[in-house]
């Protein structure tokens, strides 16, 4: 424990979690009747100010039952290429909603409504139904980048004179949140449809919620069934949830002050760090491809975990287990490997 870097999904509940999860109200939720789940999902939807959340058990879900909910088959969604619902979702839309995907460019995972502008074509038979825009903020691949409403907007706007819908996958919503001083509120205004994750920074083992208006979330709540997502006596699990979103949010301050510490120190022992304007809980670092494999295991050999996100980059994340001893710990060990690799 304290080193793992890997991803702010390897969080292990706390005792007071487990505390209000063995505690937790708990009911059948296929028929509605969970307590705690209902009053998560209300919970939720009053802090992103939507209408109706519903209780999913991962991101993917989440993001799969909102794509679906939003489209019908063959429509065209829009979507940078290195967001999850794309790269990390095994092909789930287009397999189970069989969507168009039509992917996008842009910096930070981010495209411009420009971008937008040039990959619409006109309704006409010879061209998929333009239905759907998907958003991700933080941005996983973009190294964690929040990304400013400033730049949402317009794009938002853009979309909308399409006529399309705008789903944002807010895994990390709270983290570019409180990297701006914001509310959770704010940042999901623009947007029909927002998913969170309970189980990422916040700390609890499983779980995310996705909102919407009411007839989007009634929708929703089929798609979810027919997936297998409809859970029973899921309270023991949304109590996890609940904990984390009254305990756990404006904590994320300290893992993106340690990520920051992290990333200013890597630089000045001569990493390659790649900066995204406002960095939240990540740090990415770029490796020649011959070394990358090598520094991944002299890490791992010194109780150093990180990821990989392709051959030369490697991904760090901050979050509730990693303490300062933990970062004190591992920036021994990138010391030592710096100087191996340097020798
Ligand atoms: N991301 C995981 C991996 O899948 C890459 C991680 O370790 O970061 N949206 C975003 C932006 C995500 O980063 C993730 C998980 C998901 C959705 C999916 O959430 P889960 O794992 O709950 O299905």
């Amino acid at each position: 424990m304290g080193t793992d870097f890997r991803s702010d999904t390897v969080t292990r509940p706390t005792d007071a979690m487990r505390d209000a999860m063995m505690t937790a109200a708990v009911g059948d939720d296929v028929y509605g009747e969970d307590p705690t789940v209902n009053q998560l999902e209300a919970v939720t939807a009053e802090m992103l100010g939507k209408e109706a959340g519903l209780f999913m058990p991962s991101g993917t879900m989440a993001n799969q039952v909102a794509i679906l909910t939003h489209t019908e088959r063959g429509d065209e969604v829009f979507i940078h290429r290195d967001n999850h619902a794309y790269y990390y979702e095994g092909g789930a839309a287009a397999m189970w909603g069989g969507v168009t995907w039509n992917l996008l460019e842009g910096i930070e995972g981010t495209p411009t409504p420009e971008i937008l502008r040039k990959a619409i074509r006109p309704k006409n038979i010879h061209h998929p139904n333009p239905r759907l825009l998907c958003l991700e903020n933080t941005h996983n691949r973009a190294g964690g980048a929040a990304i400013r409403l400033d730049r949402l907007v317009p794009l938002i706007d853009e979309a909308r004179s399409y006529g399309l819908g705008v789903h944002l996958d807010g895994a990390r919503l709270f983290n570019a949140a409180i990297a701006f001083g914001i509310s959770g509120r704010d940042l999901a205004q623009p947007v029909d449809s927002v998913s969170i994750c309970l189980s990422k920074g916040l700390g609890a083992p499983v779980g995310s919620v996705l909102l919407g208006s009411r007839p989007f979330i009634d929708r929703a709540r089929i798609f979810r069934k027919w997936l297998g997502g409809g859970m029973r006596q899921a309270g023991i699990i949304a109590a996890a949830g609940l904990y984390a979103l009254t305990n756990n949010v404006q904590r994320l301050e300290e893992d993106h002050g340690r990520a920051r510490l992290m990333a200013h120190a890597l630089s000045e022992m001569g990493y390659q760090v790649m900066l995204p304007a406002v960095p939240t809980n990540m740090v990415m670092l770029d490796f020649p491809v011959a070394v990358a494999t090598h520094a991944v295991d002299h890490l791992a050999q010194n109780q150093v975990l990180v990821g990989t996100m392709g051959p030369q980059r490697v991904r760090l994340v901050t979050h509730l287990d990693i303490d300062d001893e933990g970062v004190t710990h591992a920036l021994r060990v990138f010391r030592d490997l710096s100087e191996h690799i340097h020798a």
